[in-house]
Order: C-alpha cells, then structure tokens, then sequence
C-alpha cells in the first residue's frame, strides 16, 4: 500500500503509546491526528464505531484496536520481530498483552486516570471516589503483585524488549499521574523494568510526548508532535466539544 499512513489518537492513551512504539521499533512514519476520542466528530465515528483511539489508515485499510494494528504492522513489516519466536514464550506474550489490554487497563486507566482526569477535566462530571479507592487500595495491588511474579530481575519480559514490554508499560504513566504508582519496597521488579523501559526504550521519549499533552492546552497539541519528532496530519478529526462514546464506562 502506498501513501502516508495517518494514525487517529492523543498519546496520552496507552494503546496509542503501544501503536506509536510499534512504529518507532520497525521504523514505520506515520502521521498523527492527536484527537481525544471524547471529542472526536462524525467522520471520527464512522471511521472508529466504538468511538476508540488508535485508528489506523493505510490506502483504503481503516483499522481499529491497537492490538489488531500492531499484528497487522508484525505481518508486514516483519523486522525487527516484536513477538518472541518460541510459540511457547509467544502465546505467553499474547496473554501479557490481552491482560494489559484488559484488566490493567480497567484499573490504571478506566478506574483511576479517566475517573480523576478525563471525567472532571474534559466531560465536565464529578469523579466516583468509591470505585477510585477500591482501585488503588486493592485492585491495583493485586495487579502489581501478579506482574512481580511475572517480572525478570534483568531486561525485559522475554529477553529482548517484546509487545509484552510495549503493552504493560504505557498504563503505569496515566496510573502515575493521579498519584498511583507501585513502591520500590514492595515490587522491586516491576518498578526497575518500568525504570528500564523509560529509559532505555524508545517508551521512554513517548512518555515524554505524554506528559507533554497532559500538561498543555488543546489548541497546542499538533504543534507539540512537531516538537517532540512526529508528524500531524493536515486535517483533524476534532468536533471541538466532548461526548461519550457507546463503550465508554458510565
Ligand atoms: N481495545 C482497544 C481499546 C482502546 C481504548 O479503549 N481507547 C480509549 C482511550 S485510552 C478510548 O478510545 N476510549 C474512548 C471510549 O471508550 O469512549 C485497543 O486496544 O485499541
């Protein structure tokens, strides 16, 4: 397929950072409409039915669902793998990025980063403190002593930094920014490989960008891309006001 490809999403998002790390590793340029999909505009939706970001655009080919997106981005740009090639250790891998996908994300971000931020910040609604404390005194716990034991004490999941790496990291930002983070003392392994992933992986310059779109207005966030070595697409997506998508949680 020929053409710029375009990717529909704000970086702050995990799976967008996930998409966009993909893209750093196999060196695939893209161009990015830094859109929340809160304020996402028609065409957004005809585009992601689910309302969700990333989007990706190639030629005719629309693609939702960062794990969709980066698998289609293995297939075809094989090199660097991002899979290890054991199916053991892949289908292991597979499972890192499903249970960062899901369950992760449901308490880093749906729990806490869209409770305390996206809801009061962009929809304008009072955040739930009972479902924010239960998430940080007790799920997200649990979720840190899982990875602890699944967390080697040197490099990366499977060796070499994988799609598991790409997947779990990205939420512990959003998670970090509403004050959630897990203690040295307690889970050693986990907090030196978030530690690594910052700063030896190209995660570490995506955070940046992040925390960079966390902390300035909208209107500067295509100049911001510039800034920080990505492209913007000449045409965004934003309906310049927020509403819920069908998925979004109530
Ligand atoms: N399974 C999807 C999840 C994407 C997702 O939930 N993205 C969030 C942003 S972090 C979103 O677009 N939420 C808007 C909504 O659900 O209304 C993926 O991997 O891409």
């Amino acid at each position: 397929m020929t053409g710029p490809i375009t990717v529909i999403g704000n970086p702050v998002s995990p799976y967008v950072r996930k998409v966009l790390a993909v893209c750093r590793m196999k060196g695939v340029e893209v161009r990015i409409d830094p859109i929340t999909p809160f304020r996402g505009d028609d065409a957004f939706a005809a585009l992601s039915p689910l309302r969700r970001i990333p989007v990706w655009i190639e030629g005719d080919l629309t693609l939702c669902d960062s794990s969709i997106i980066v698998q289609y981005l293995e297939e075809t740009r094989p090199a660097p793998s991002l899979w290890p090639d054991d199916p053991v250790q892949r289908a292991r891998a597979r499972w890192i990025e499903e249970f960062a996908d899901t369950r992760l994300f449901d308490v880093l971000g749906w729990k806490l980063f869209f409770q305390m931020v996206v809801k009061p910040r962009t929809l304008k609604e009072p955040p739930e403190r009972a479902l924010i404390e239960k998430a940080r005194d007790e799920e997200a716990p649990e979720l840190f002593d899982y990875l602890e034991s699944q967390i080697p004490a040197e490099g990366f999941l499977f060796g070499e930094v994988s799609i598991a790496d790409f997947s779990l990291a990205p939420a512990f930002l959003n998670a970090q920014v509403v004050g959630v983070e897990p203690s040295a003392d307690r889970w050693p392994r986990l907090v030196a490989w978030l530690a690594r992933m910052e700063a030896e992986t190209v995660l570490g310059p995506l955070n940046d960008l992040s925390r960079a779109f966390m902390t300035t207005p909208f209107a500067r966030h295509r100049e911001l891309l510039g800034e920080h070595g990505w492209a913007a697409t000449e045409v965004s997506h934003d309906a310049g006001f927020a509403r819920r998508g069908p998925m979004s949680p109530v």
